[in-house]
């Protein structure tokens, strides 16, 4: 480590996405909520009752939170339903998008539940209305369903139904079908501050996880590009690694403490900080080379300014993103398990090799 730079605090947790699984008993919302989001999440966490038939099930070190209210019984009062559900959806804590299910081939959507979607509509968080265990878009029944929901103009996400199967089914020969879409949804009507939590629990979808690691490695560019002197960089790069980790379940220390010990990011941060690398040797090939093309060049090509820290925490947090992405899809769909030393050295490995190009191209830039 350089001497010269501060120590970095631990990286801050994300808030926590919460879900809210609304529905009658067997429509299919615990296989739909474990398809996408691959824990058993309901069945193992730990319930905690928030009100009469609704538990929250939370799981340290995950990074969701399920408000599951098991199975509404239409035939009670229902504006002690509405009021029970409207409870457990405070007492829940903040919770950021509902899923109201109706299974797609009921055939019936009754006024009593056209009223609760519009009191649940009126709390605040999105309802997405979602048709589960539908044997088929084009099936008749899933199409008279969904156009009868669609006139009555309920106050819905994107003002349709999302229609789903979860569970493919050999003998009826039905597939997955409808999730991705749900997901996206469920992505944009969340409010962007879950969003990371929402990308690091889904499970089904390695675009998002690519989408949101990118965005994490471009704001901690942005924030560090432009600075006169890149004093906030270590931090900086250690929530950026703690973040782009968490989206593909590696754990959070295991990203820290790789990021401590790999020498190229330490020598990378020493030259941004002082400009040189004299008084650390040629310590790699890939730093060596850089060395050397920069006294050729006669430049100081903008090192040690805020410019070069935002354009190689880029390189560096793209490195990152292919490193935790490749032992995410490895051991998909288990969850990632890496040594410390294994990861350590594959980031080393990487960014000796990848770092000369993208240097040259940055030296022909400035
Ligand atoms: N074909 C098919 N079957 C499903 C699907 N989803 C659930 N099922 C079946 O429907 C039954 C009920 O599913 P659950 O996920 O337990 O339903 P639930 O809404 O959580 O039920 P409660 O917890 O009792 O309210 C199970 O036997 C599932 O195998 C689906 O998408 N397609
Ligand atoms: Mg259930």
């Amino acid at each position: 480590m350089n001497p010269a730079e501060p120590a970095a605090p631990g990286p801050v947790a994300p808030p926590r996405f919460t879900l809210a699984l609304l529905g009658a008993t067997g429509v299919g919302k615990s296989t739909l909520l474990n398809t996408i989001f691959g824990a058993d999440l309901a069945a193992t966490g730990i319930g905690e009752p928030v009100t009469r038939g609704s538990h929250l099930y939370r799981r340290p070190g995950h990074h969701m939170a399920v408000l599951d209210t098991e199975g509404l019984e239409y035939g009670r009062d229902a504006g002690q339903l509405a009021s029970d559900l409207a409870d457990a959806i405070r007492s829940a804590g903040p919770v950021h998008v509902i899923w109201y299910c109706v299974r797609a081939t009921d055939r019936r959507f009754t006024d009593v539940e056209a009223d609760l979607v519009r009191q649940l509509a009126d709390l605040g968080p999105p309802v997405l209305l979602v048709l589960t265990r539908s044997p088929d878009p084009a099936h008749g029944a899933v199409v008279e369903l969904a156009r009868h929901i669609d006139s009555l103009a309920l106050p819905v996400w994107d003002e349709r139904c999302f229609e789903v199967n979860a569970q493919p089914d050999r003998f009826a020969g039905t597939d997955q079908h409808g999730l991705l879409t749900l997901l996206e949804a469920t992505n944009a009507a969340a409010p962007a501050g879950v969003r990371l939590a929402l990308a690091a629990a889904q499970r089904l979808d390695a675009g998002l996880k690519r989408e949101s690691a990118d965005a994490c490695v471009d704001r901690a560019s942005k924030d560090l590009s432009g600075r006169a002197l890149p004093r906030a960089l270590r931090t900086r790069w250690t929530q950026m690694f703690a973040d782009v980790a968490l989206v593909y379940g590696l754990p959070k220390d295991l990203a820290v403490s790789a990021a401590e010990a790999t020498r190229e990011l330490a020598l990378l941060r020493a030259w941004l900080w002082t400009g040189q690398l004299g008084s650390w040797g040629v310590p790699s090939v890939a730093l060596g080379r850089m060395a050397v093309g920069k006294r050729r060049s006669g430049r100081a090509d903008g090192m040690g300014s805020g410019l070069s820290a935002g354009i190689v925490t880029r390189i560096v947090g793209a490195t990152w993103v292919d490193v935790c992405e490749e032992a995410y899809l490895a051991a998909y769909p288990e969850p990632p398990t890496l040594q410390r030393a294994v990861f350590t050295a594959e980031v080393s490995h990487r960014l000796s090799e990848q770092l000369p190009a993208h240097l040259r191209l940055f030296r022909r830039r400035t």
